[in-house]
């Protein structure tokens, strides 16, 4: 017999995805960001956590719990708006999970099941931040981080990180190809697939790290070729966005959303990282590379695109807005899912012609003090002549 709870919580599930999203007041004329957040650990199918039987499960006790929904690949397919959403288990333990919505903003439900995927890596322990790019070859290609512990050092804690690859042509069947091998970084995280070839290649951007936290002697997001998408091998990886000195980007930074092309580039939405007293700050930020040469970075304007703010700021792993994942509809609107604070996903909506016009007019960071205020003073002056002050 099904327990009558399980009815109850469940309409809850079905009120908060089907509840209406709208655009919040804030304002900076490049984005808008959303009253709600588009998924939530609340808007798990009660069935993902419950056993309903009432015989075997008569206090209704959650059995499997599910504690954040956050970092999710998208991607736009047959007019639908699909998420691979980072789900985290009450275990610690992340898996894939498809949600999808007709608009975007709103309605998002995860389908029956999450994602199983073939299990080709004994050694990997935990799976996570899934990009997902439409590929020119016919395949939609899911680009994750594989963790697994390493067991060549005496530390409970030292982990490894390696870039898995998965196929796939509707998010239902995956098929699951080697990780990618990188000969000149030891570990990798947020890796990209760029979507066309590059000199008849596969294209990636990677992000060279010496260690698992650190990026130690790791420049920033970098760029390499290889041949042969089932056994992905970069030998040589150049740099794009480089981390530099008192910027967002200081302690790491890594490519996000899949890039977006334009007229004037590619448009790469990705992520920065500085360490403070409070731990280390994660926020988003936007740079293009030439249409032909996508490793060469063309536009980088200043600082944060966007940043923690009010309630994102707070959850499991607080400071940190995170993407990996952005939609282009038919109508050039973009839509950027950001995860804030480990712990959700939300959405902000712009347009192609807005994203452009932000990553080429705004100033770059002349990178002292004295020549940014300097910046700063050149735009009042202008502002105040019009004024006519
Ligand atoms: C966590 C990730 C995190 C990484 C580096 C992993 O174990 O699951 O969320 O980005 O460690 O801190
Ligand atoms: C990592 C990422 C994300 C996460 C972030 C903040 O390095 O790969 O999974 O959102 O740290 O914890």
């Amino acid at each position: 017999m099904i327990h009558e709870k399980y009815y109850e919580l469940q309409k809850e599930v079905d009120a908060l995805t089907s509840r209406k999203n709208k655009k919040s007041s804030f304002y900076n004329g490049i984005y808008d960001r959303y009253e709600y957040p588009v998924l939530t650990r609340e808007m798990i199918p009660v069935t993902w956590k419950y056993d309903i039987c009432k015989e075997t499960n008569p206090f209704f006790m959650e059995r499997l719990g599910v504690n954040a929904t956050f970092n999710s690949g998208a991607i736009y397919l047959n007019g639908r708006y699909c998420l691979v959403a980072r789900v985290e288990g009450n275990d610690r333990k992340s898996f894939f999970a498809v949600a999808e919505s007709d608009n975007g903003v709103d309605g998002f439900k995860f389908r029956d099941y999450p994602i199983l995927l073939p299990d080709t890596c004994p050694e990997e322990t935990n799976v996570y931040d899934m990009r997902l790019t439409k590929h020119e070859d016919g395949y939609i290609y899911g680009v994750f981080c594989s963790e697994s512990k390493d067991t060549t050092v005496n530390d409970l804690s030292a982990a490894t990180a390696a870039a898995g690859i998965v196929r796939t042509k509707d998010l239902e069947t995956w098929e699951r190809l080697d990780n990618l091998k990188t000969l000149r970084s030891p570990q990798q995280r947020n890796v990209v697939l760029h979507p066309e070839f590059v000199n008849g290649k596969y294209a990636f951007y990677t992000r060279p790290m010496d260690d698992f936290i650190e990026t130690g002697s790791g420049g920033g997001v970098g760029f390499g070729l290889c041949d042969d998408i089932e056994h992905a091998v970069i030998d040589e990886e150049k740099m794009t966005s480089l981390r530099k000195y008192h910027t967002i980007t200081e302690a790491k930074n890594g490519a996000g959303a899949v890039p977006i092309k334009t007229d004037r580039g590619w448009i790469h939405i990705a992520h920065g990282v500085r360490n403070t007293a409070a731990g280390l700050r994660y926020v988003i930020y936007a740079f293009a590379t030439d249409l032909n040469d996508p490793s060469k970075v063309i536009a980088e304007p200043s600082g944060m695109l966007i940043g923690p703010r009010d309630w994102e700021r707070v959850g499991d792993v607080s400071n940190v807005v995170f993407t990996n994942g952005a939609i282009v509809n038919d109508n050039n609107e973009v839509f950027i899912y950001y995860a804030a604070s480990d712990t959700r996903l939300h959405v902000a909506t712009t347009t192609i012609d807005k994203l452009v016009d932000y990553v080429f007019n705004t100033p770059s960071d002349p990178g002292r003090s004295v020549e940014c205020v300097a910046q700063r003073c050149e735009l009042i002056r202008k502002n105040l002549e019009l004024l006519g002050k």
